[in-house]
């Protein structure tokens, strides 16, 4: 382009999962393979939720998901893309979806060797206003000679070989996580059609001052949840009380929290006594990714969030996950040490 300066020197999601691969002496390829579908999967799903109101995409379908809620036409059709890109990858056994009540098995794929979860469209109550929703997953290995069986799913989010998700924003910013690895950010160019690496190594900072809940459920809370949140707007000597920021989407909250820092929360209360968000598909790999950022992740016991197994495929969890020092001050205040 004449009189702009071009950068040539950019990393793709392509190329990025082609040299972790060359990293892995023992790796199959199979792995990348699998990431090639999800990047597929979120690129069609970025399009069509762009496409939405054009297209008239947006409203209900007409039929309802397992857990009750109302499903939109986009949560549809993003269900379906995305388990359409695990079948045709041949790598994945199986998937969990938010939208389907039960474990799909991709028999046909007979050397695949991962399963996956994933909520196609979280924040979905958001869609109509143009406002950010996402994708979640997490991937999991199956064990030593399984084909594929629930017990392949059903694991603790410290298990996961990766996992993240991808907000479809002014942009789609996908943010992925290997086990023991950093966290990397790559923004969707749409002129060129790829992730680019945007925010490597992210790490979120260790304080701020901002909190993000739902706070019209407080009067549901647990006491000690409530003397958090309360606490937070008391100004401290010379000092600014808490900033609250919540959008109501999952995706956007975590975003915004990894690059800002402060704490998101989703706790479980006298009306949902196991909270609101899924363990497999929302709370797990979100941890993970707030994990390896530096952050910290825990469920409505103060538990680490990655330790808890889920009995049930749409199990759910309270949450609390942000920066280290926060998760921290949460946790001593909650447990009475501080
Ligand atoms: P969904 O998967 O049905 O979209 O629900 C999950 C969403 C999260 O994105 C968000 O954090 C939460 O529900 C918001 O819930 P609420 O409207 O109760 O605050
Ligand atoms: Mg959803």
């Amino acid at each position: 382009v004449e009189g702009e300066k071009v950068n040539t020197h950019i990393v793709t999601l392509t190329r990025f999962l082609t040299e972790e691969q060359v990293k892995h002496k023992e790796a199959t390829g199979d792995f990348t393979l699998l990431c090639h579908a999800l990047q597929f999967s979120f690129k069609s799903i970025a399009y069509y939720i762009r496409r939405a109101t054009l297209v008239n995409l947006t409203g209900l379908a007409g039929s309802s998901n397992t857990t009750g809620d109302e499903q939109k036409k986009l949560d549809v059709i993003s269900n379906d893309l995305f388990i359409e890109a695990m079948r045709s990858s041949g790598r994945c056994a199986l998937l969990v979806s938010e939208e389907e009540e039960d474990i799909i098995f991709f028999r046909d794929s007979e050397n695949a060797r991962y399963a996956v979860a994933c909520d196609p469209i979280d924040g979905s109550s958001n869609l109509d206003a143009g406002v950010s929703v996402g994708t979640i997953f997490g991937i999991h290995k199956l064990a030593e000679g399984s084909k594929g069986t629930k017990e392949d799913i059903l694991k603790p989010g410290s298990e996961l070989l990766a996992a993240g998700f991808t907000m479809y924003g002014a942009s789609a910013q996908l943010v992925i996580t290997m086990r023991g690895g950093s966290v990397n950010g790559f923004t969707l160019d749409n002129g060129l059609g790829e992730f680019i690496l945007t925010h490597p190594d992210m790490r979120l900072p260790a304080k701020r001052s901002i909190y993000s809940v739902n706070e019209g459920n407080s009067l549901y809370w647990e006491d000690n949840v409530k003397n958090y949140f309360n606490s937070l707007k008391e100004a401290p000597e010379g000092g600014k009380p808490y900033s609250a920021r919540y959008i109501g989407s999952m995706v956007a909250d975590a975003y915004r929290t990894l690059l800002y820092g402060g704490i998101f929360a989703y706790p479980a209360d006298k009306k949902s006594p196991k909270g609101k968000l899924r363990i497999l598909y929302e709370c797990a790999p979100m941890a993970m990714v707030f994990e390896n950022a530096g952050g910290q992740a825990l469920n409505s016991k103060m538990e680490r969030m990655l330790e808890v197994v889920p009995e049930h495929i749409h199990d759910k969890s309270g949450i609390f996950m942000g920066s280290y020092d926060e998760v921290e001050k949460l946790g001593n205040q909650i447990t009475g040490g501080a």
